[in-house]
């Protein structure tokens, strides 16, 4: 078996500080271990040395390097979070376009093939991850490489007329052709890549996912990616889980748990959330004091303004929906900013009578995928899931709704809250067969085969 290199922003192979791991983590460190491959990716901290540093934990090898702070404020607060993840999420409002930061995404991009370049082996499979290393494999082949590479992307893929939007949407794509296999997880982000394909660069559309632009033919897929259900439900039922599910059914008293769990996240339609939860209150006096909505939502990328933004409109939010409502006994809204263990997750999840997913834009949504599988079979809970969720062209059995509408999301919740036992067996069976069966090791074996195949 050919040996995997794995590259990505940031490397989340095991370490003997880390703890629990994602399932993303887990799957692909599954697959170095049994060809014994290496992950390569920043470190995480800012310095200016290039050499990689090597480590191998429980037969995983990890490489990585440490970044100049002027690359990290360039290509990674600007060029991919200020700029790419934005304009992938259909927020032009909000996308900032910099030369400098546009320079400093492709100087990082470049410095990862010179460093990776010669650790690379004829024989190994190389797969790349996501929006901030599109270039990666252009600059790899500028090296010699003729490996197979491949190419995920973990995010939308935004409309043609969005993405031209961006000063060098033409060279960023055809850098994309320098892979062997281009991944996205639902069906419409593969259907607008093929778009711009056509429109933009007079591309043909072949069999099997075959693109063809000038000479040059790739593969690209849709290909969904999954959790890692067998550990996520052997969690969701085990002590730490069943202490979280005890602790929440406790302070709950009586009450229905309607929990949300997102990165602080402009895209994960948190505003328009709590605007939709505000209207379930109003229109439902009764309900008050039955029901509560939790929210986790540790912080992320804080060094970047739009997010310092959304997290001062939801705390005023907060205080404003839990001041008007809120009584001497009951909180109707818990806002927290930190996270917590997976298997804590997985146990709150159990107790909870409603999930609610309801991104503006989401390229999968993987708690969606935790939130059922950690349900109690004989008594699950109903999952309310954004249509702007790639996870809704999956689990087409949630109560699907329109983020933006908080008339929709308040009908949602009075739905799920008065469903039947009968109508959520229904509903949760075919999903939880959808995600035990297409999990992450699936998503990892078919982008795999895939890319293996000449
Ligand atoms: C990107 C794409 C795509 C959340 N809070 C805590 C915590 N989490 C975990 C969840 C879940 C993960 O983080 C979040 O995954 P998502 O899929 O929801 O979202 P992104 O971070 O935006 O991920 C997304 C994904 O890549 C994979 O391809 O699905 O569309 O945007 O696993 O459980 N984990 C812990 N404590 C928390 O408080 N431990």
């Amino acid at each position: 078996m050919s040996r995997l290199i794995v590259i990505s922003n940031r490397v989340q192979a095991p370490t003997e500080e880390s703890g629990a791991q994602g399932g993303l983590a887990v799957a692909l460190t599954a697959a170095l271990r049994s060809t014994g491959g290496v992950w390569f990716g920043w470190s995480g901290e800012v310095g200016e040395t290039t050499e990689p540093r090597f480590a191998t934990y429980d037969g995983v090898t990890s490489a990585t390097v440490d970044l100049p702070e002027q690359d990290v404020e360039e290509y990674y607060d600007g060029y991919a979070n200020r700029t790419l993840w934005p304009l992938f999420h259909y927020r032009l409002g909000l996308t900032e376009f910099e030369r400098d930061f546009e320079g400093g995404y492709e100087r990082v991009n470049r410095v990862f093939s010179d460093v990776i370049a010669p650790h690379i082996q004829p024989q190994d499979l190389v797969w790349v991850h996501d929006y901030h290393m599109i270039p990666l494999g252009w600059f790899l082949r500028q090296h010699g490489l003729t490996n197979r590479l491949g190419f995920f992307l973990h995010i939308p893929w935004p409309p043609t007329r969005l993405l031209t939007a961006l000063p060098q949407h033409r060279r960023l794509v055809e850098a994309l052709f320098a892979y062997d296999v281009v991944g996205f997880q639902t069906q419409e982000w593969l259907e607008t890549f093929h778009d711009y394909v056509v429109r933009e660069m007079g591309g043909c559309i072949g069999e099997d996912g075959e693109i063809t632009v000038g000479g040059r033919t790739i593969r690209a897929i849709a290909c969904p990616i999954g959790i890692d259900a067998q550990e996520f439900i052997a969690n969701a039922f085990g002590p730490e889980a069943s202490s979280a599910f005890d602790r929440m059914v406790t302070s709950s008293a009586g009450r229905s748990l309607i929990v949300g769990v997102d990165r602080l996240d402009y895209s994960k339609g948190l505003e328009e959330r709590f605007n939709g939860y505000q209207r379930y209150l109003e229109t439902h006096a009764n309900a008050h004091s039955n029901v509560y909505l939790l929210q986790i939502a540790p912080p992320s990328r804080a060094s970047v303004q739009s997010y310092r933004d959304i997290r001062e409109k939801l705390d005023a939010m907060s205080g404003r929906i839990n001041g008007a409502f809120a009584d001497v006994d009951w909180v109707p809204l818990r806002y927290v900013n930190q996270g917590f263990p997976r298997t804590m997750l997985a146990g709150i999840y159990r107790a909870a009578r409603v999930g609610l997913v309801t991104p503006l834009r989401d390229g999968m949504n993987l708690v969606a995928k935790e939130f059922i599988a950690a349900q109690d079979p004989e008594d699950p809970g109903v999952l309310i899931l954004s249509r702007f969720a790639g996870a809704a062209e999956q689990l087409q059995e949630a109560i699907i709704v329109n983020p933006y509408s908080p008339d929709e999301i308040a009908d949602a919740i009075a739905r799920a809250l008065s469903m039947s036992l009968d109508e959520r067996k229904a509903r949760w069976n075919p999903m939880f067969e959808g995600i035990v069966r297409n999990d992450v090791n699936w998503w990892t074996d078919k982008f795999c085969d895939a890319l293996a195949a000449d």
